[in-house]
């Protein structure tokens, strides 16, 4: 026994040095284990995918092949198929029967490979059985929307070039392909829109689409759907139509037209994401039409394939006193008023993605048109793939505000998942993070917002925690001694980059060049207003906020009651939220007793306090994680805890000239000068 341990533990030796850990495998390591719940696999036909995909992984984890065996015995792992209707298309269940077998059930194929990627996931974490579970997906659609443009750049990535490699395809398939569909299919995501919502026309042309159909077919076996960003003006770029009219024969023709050719390529394409008449971009209403014309014409044309569109209404208006309103205003008068194939894809926040917003009205609105849910995966507002931000909190305080569209309980997840209203399309979407880069996501910790958002778009009550632990036990290790730890660090970093960036509802204090470094005191002569942090912050010297209330723009009536009445009282407002519903004066007394500008002055501080923090937490965690990632994650750090001082130097210094106040006496003393730091202009071309 003992000699057998040693043997095992020098395969394990071999097996961990043999590997870089680059951060290429992700979350899918593999790594031995020795308590396994079952010891050979009975299944009928080839077994496909699944099997397929269980044999790489046990041989990472054994080093041997998990035995078939054609009568089940005590401790086989057993795949049935079957009709069953209540796990729907995607849903499974894993059950340990008395003779000690484990029955794995689902209708098809890609329900076994989710199957067999959750017991896998419950191995590597530690979990060695019996089962008794049950999975069926949230969403019915559960979609990455890269922002990738033909010519190999990413619109707001941070992990170098695309993975599509225009150029090579259709001829030359780059590994990562394939890479890239395991990876998603092993977190529940089914469907990804491969270019950027900036559509070029181009990509519906013949020889692109002969491009997407050579990734589609690679993807198609991990279940993995292909949608296409398009841009509305498509037939007069590419075949020279007069206009791109929606309620015109010719053009309604063009993209009939269209959806057969992809279709005959493509036979299970998903549909069109379109982003129309938002920042510059052609749309129905360059032509008088409403955004429901538009979707509708999509609409019709995929409709014979079961294609479906999800329509943007990420919508502003320099016109529009205040842009967190446009989305709702715009589109609540066309409720009911689209085809049923037609889902509205609403970003969570109604401004832009910022490290702090309340959710967008729209959830919980509309009644008789689908709504779904987009996030951003990539952080152009939370320090690119330089800061540690986990995001799994961010979307978890998302999904489980209340919306009161029918009562209290009427979260945005439930309005979202068919529940308050049943609705045949249900769908979440996050904006991919996913470059070229080895590790895929530039920084080590970036990878876990991947993850999250896959998880939560399977089952959006999962935990922030739960999620972050499983991750990080399948990517660094299980030892409790770093989990713990660093679970803590995680759910405490999108409050931190909260802190040094913008607290209290502060938001849009950005570079004007990038979303990276502050810029509160941005100025553009004949800018477009809504581009300008002024715009939002609004500081004089009598206080700070935007006035969202009844007396200001009044957005704060886009919500039902009794929120509407909540966030429109100074005092009633949650603080998190109070400087985006309110212009407040400085001397605004907090719940704790504090003034809003030396409450302002901890918060930053805070943040700051906490970067550090972590860098501490990170130091002691070298004994459990390999020297490449351990010295690269301590990098990044770094790089964060200056840039947490940057930001509160820049933003206290400025508001400062307003507040005439001075810095509470026991937190850090500012380090740069505000003349210096207006000078900082970065060079962002290899990130915008
Ligand atoms: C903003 C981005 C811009 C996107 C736009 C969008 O800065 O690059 O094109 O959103 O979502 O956040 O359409």
């Amino acid at each position: 026994m003992k000699r057998l341990i040693s043997i095992y533990s020098l395969f394990c030796l071999v097996l961990f040095t043999g590997r870089a850990e680059d951060g290429s495998r992700l979350w899918l390591r593999n790594t031995p284990v020795t308590n396994l719940p079952f010891e050979s696999i009975s299944y009928r036909g080839d077994g496909g995918i699944a099997v397929q995909e269980l044999q790489q992984a046990w041989a990472g984890m054994t080093g041997s092949r998990l035995p078939r065996v054609d009568t089940p015995q005590a401790n086989t792992l057993v795949l049935k198929t079957e009709k069953n209707k209540p796990l729907g298309k995607d849903g499974f269940s894993i059950r340990t029967n008395e003779t000690g077998q484990t029955i794995l059930t689902a209708q098809n194929e890609t329900a076994h490979l989710y199957g067999i990627f959750h017991l896998l996931r419950l191995i590597q974490t530690g979990h060695t059985g019996p089962f008794n579970l049950t999975e069926i997906p949230t969403y019915s659609i559960r979609i990455l929307n890269h922002w990738d443009n033909l010519n190999g750049t990413i619109e707001r990535g941070y992990a170098g070039y695309s993975l599509w490699k225009w150029d090579e395809l259709p001829a030359t398939l780059s590994p990562r392909y394939e890479a890239y569909a395991r990876a998603n299919a092993s977190i529940g995501i089914n469907a990804t829109v491969l270019n950027n919502v900036n559509a070029n026309p181009q990509i519906l042309s013949t020889q692109y689409l002969e491009k997407v159909k050579a990734i589609a077919d690679i993807f198609r076996p991990y279940g993995i759907q292909v949608y296409l960003s398009v841009n509305f003006a498509s037939p007069t770029v590419l075949d020279g139509l007069a206009d791109a009219d929606p309620l015109r024969k010719e053009v309604r023709l063009w993209w009939k037209n269209k959806a057969k050719e992809i279709y005959t390529l493509i036979p299970d394409f998903g549909g069109f994401l379109v982003k129309a008449n938002s920042e510059g971009q052609p749309g129905p209403q360059d032509y008088g039409r409403t955004h429901a014309d538009g979707a509708n014409m999509l609409a019709e044309a995929l409709k014979p394939y079961k294609g479906i569109v999800m329509w943007r209404a990420f919508v502003y208006d320099p016109k529009e006193p205040d842009r967190a309103k446009q989305a709702y205003d715009e589109f609540m008068p066309l409720d009911g008023k689209f085809h049923d194939n037609v889902i509205v894809q609403v970003k969570n926040g109604p401004v832009d993605f910022q490290p702090r917003e309340p959710f967008t009205p729209l959830f919980g609105a509309m009644k008789k048109t689908p709504v779904m849910a987009e996030l951003q995966i990539t952080q152009e507002y939370l320090g690119f793939s330089n800061h540690l931000a986990y995001l799994g909190t961010m979307w978890e305080e998302f999904l489980q505000a209340d919306t009161w569209q029918a009562g209290e309980g009427s979260t945005v997840a439930r309005v979202t998942d068919g529940t308050i209203y049943p609705h045949k399309l249900t769908a979440i979407s996050g904006v991919a993070n996913i470059g070229e880069d080895t590790n895929w996501t530039g920084h080590h910790f970036a990878q876990a917002n991947w993850y999250a958002f896959g998880r939560l778009a399977w089952n959006h009550n999962l935990t922030a925690g739960a999620i972050a632990g499983e991750w990080l036990r399948q990517t660094f290790t299980t030892n409790p001694e770093f989990v713990t730890p660093v679970t803590e660090l995680m759910l405490q970093s999108r409050e931190a980059v909260v802190n040094y960036m913008m607290p209290l509802g502060l938001h849009h204090l950005f570079a004007w060049g990038h979303h990276y470094g502050p810029e509160p005191w941005c100025d553009i002569p004949g800018a477009r207003p809504d581009w300008l942090p002024s715009y939002y912050h609004k500081a004089s010297s009598y206080g700070i906020g935007f006035d969202r209330t009844h007396k200001g723009s009044n957005a704060v009536a886009q919500y039902h009651a009794p929120l509407s009445e909540q966030f429109n009282g100074i005092n009633t407002c949650p603080e998190p939220y109070l400087l985006w519903f309110h212009h407040a004066p400085w001397d605004h007394r907090m719940k704790n007793g504090r003034i809003l500008w030396d409450e302002l002055c901890y918060k930053y501080d805070t943040g700051v306090q906490q970067v550090r923090q972590f860098q501490k937490t990170w130091d002691r965690m070298q004994p459990y994680v390999d020297t490449e990632r351990f010295l690269h994650i301590q990098s990044r750090l770094r790089t964060q805890a200056r840039d947490a001082v940057w930001w509160k130097d820049a933003c206290l210094l400025y508001f400062q000239q307003y507040s005439k106040r001075p810095v509470p006496y026991d937190i850090e003393r500012p380090v740069h000068e505000l003349e210096e730091l207006k000078k900082i202009k970065l060079d962002m071309t290899h990130h915008n």
